[in-house]
Formats: structure tokens, C-alpha cells, sequence
């Protein structure tokens, strides 16, 4: 597993490089059912590449990939799960805030998560087995403030809707924060500048979170209070363990 952890970091870290590189390039940028859900040739490009370097090497592996044709269950096998560009909004606008985003799965397990701020240069890397790290500093285990003391995570539509009772859990807390990419977001809960994180999202963007999570006692739910599915979009939520219970009492 070393190794294959090795290789995952070597190969996202050499994505982000090549967004960086290709940062200002003329965009071909396509809308995927609603016009705030792009997609562009980078998003694509870079899908198509990591999926080349790990079939190449472990050739019986299966991917389950954003902008991959087939989005099959990972509860069987050996499943890596990418996001090439999470937060592609952010990517076309802003130049930043953007992640490139890498799960493995075995037989629907766990075994390593990472999220690689690519203009910030952190990698958020661990889980399973391996210690949690942001670049080279080992993060520790999570020490949950108070409501009252912390922000959370949630963007305005989620907060205006009050969806599944966000706004009423958000209003206990000291505000909240919406950067535009999931994977950054979570990265904030698993280093505590935000208690918790609430997006309406799909398996790539949440899988290496919820792995790294795990490892430092967060867990990953639907705001329904569920386990997600790891299947189709949903509304999950990652936050302490202990602190789960009391946020269920705000939400409905
Ligand atoms: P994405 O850029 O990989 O699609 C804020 O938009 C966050 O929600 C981003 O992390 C974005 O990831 C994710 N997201 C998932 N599905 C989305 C959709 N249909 N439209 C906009 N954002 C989506
Ligand atoms: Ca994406």
C-alpha cells in the first residue's frame, strides 16, 4: 500500500503542476446541464491523465472519475476515485481555490485520501493506514471548540433554503464561509478552521475527505443524518464525531 500511496501523491502533485502551468490557456469551457456546472478541456485533460498513469501501472484497478463515462459503484474491487479540478468555477474565475482531489477504495474501504490545494501548494494527504499531513507538518487529532466559538462551512443557496435545517444549525455559530471548492472546504474542517462543512455534492468530491476525516475522528454524514451513499449527489456534511449528535438536534 506504500507504494501505491507513494505513486497517488506523485501523480496528483504532478497534476497540480500542470494546471498551474496551464493556468492562463484559452478555455473551451462547456456547461453540463445547468450554466453554473462547467467543465473544461483542463478539467478533461488531466482526468484523462491520471486515469492513464494508474491503469498503466496497476492495470485491474477500476476508476471511478468526474468526468469519466461510466460512474459505477466503489464497494468492489480496487477503486480510485478523482475529481481532476474541484472547484472548476473557481478555476475559470478566480485562478484559485481549486483542488485536484484522489481516493483509493478497496472492496469499498477506505485506504488514502488527498487534496491538493494547487495554488496554495498543500497537500492534504493520509488516511487508512498513513498519518494525516498538510504538506510535511502531521495534523492532529480533532479538539472541537463550541458552536458558539466556531464557523462552518455552507454557501448561500444551502443557507437561504435552509436546507435539511443548515440555516438553524449555521445561526448557532459564528457565521459561515463559502469558498466554491468542496475539497478545500473539508481540508479546513480536518486543520479546524471550520467546524464542520456542508455541501450538496457527488462521491469524487467528498471520498478523500471523508477518508482523511476518519483518521482524525470527523465523520462524513448526510445532513439527513445517514451514511452517504458514495452513489449520486447528496448533501453530507463532515464534522467532529462527538459533536455530531448535537448538530443532528438543529437539523431536520
Ligand atoms: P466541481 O467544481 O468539481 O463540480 C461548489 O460549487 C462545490 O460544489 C465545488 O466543489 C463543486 O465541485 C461542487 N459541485 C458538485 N456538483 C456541482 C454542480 N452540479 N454545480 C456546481 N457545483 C457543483
Ligand atoms: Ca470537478
Amino acid at each position: 500500500m506504500e507504494d501505491k500511496y507513494q505513486f497517488a501523491q506523485k501523480i496528483v502533485l504532478e497534476a497540480g503542476e500542470f494546471l498551474r502551468q496551464h493556468l492562463h490557456d484559452d478555455l473551451e469551457i462547456e456547461e453540463k446541464g445547468h450554466f453554473t456546472d462547467l467543465v473544461t478541456q483542463l478539467d478533461k485533460t488531466v482526468q484523462e491523465c491520471l486515469t492513464k498513469s494508474i491503469l498503466e501501472r496497476y492495470p485491474k484497478d477500476r476508476i471511478l472519475g468526474e468526468e469519466s463515462p461510466e460512474h459505477l459503484p466503489l464497494g468492489q474491487g480496487n477503486v480510485w476515485v478523482i475529481d481532476p479540478i474541484d472547484g472548476t468555477t473557481n478555476f475559470i474565475v478566480q485562478k484559485a481555490d481549486f483542488a485536484v482531489l484522489l481516493a483509493y477504495f478497496e472492496n469499498g474501504v477506505g485506504k488514502f485520501g488527498l487534496i491538493y490545494d494547487v495554488i496554495a501548494d498543500k497537500l492534504y494527504h493520509g488516511g487508512g493506514d498513513f498519518p494525516v499531513y498538510e504538506n510535511e507538518q502531521l495534523l492532529p487529532p480533532v479538539e472541537p471548540k463550541s458552536l458558539k466559538e466556531s464557523l462552518i462551512g455552507l454557501n448561500a443557496g444551502l443557507y437561504a433554503q435552509n436546507y435539511d435545517g443548515l440555516a438553524d444549525f449555521a445561526d448557532q455559530t459564528l457565521g459561515t464561509r463559502s469558498i466554491g471548492s468542496a475539497g478545500i472546504s473539508f481540508a479546513h474542517v480536518l486543520t479546524g478552521r471550520l467546524l464542520a462543512q456542508a455541501s450538496y455534492v457527488y462521491p469524487w468530491d467528498y471520498a478523500a475527505a471523508s477518508i482523511l476525516g476518519e483518521k482524525l475522528g470527523y465523520t462524513l454524514v448526510t445532513t439527513k443524518g445517514e451514511q452517504p451513499a458514495f452513489y449520486g449527489r447528496e448533501c453530507v456534511m463532515l464534522a467532529p464525531t462527538e459533536k455530531i449528535r448535537e448538530i443532528k438536534g438543529y437539523l431536520q
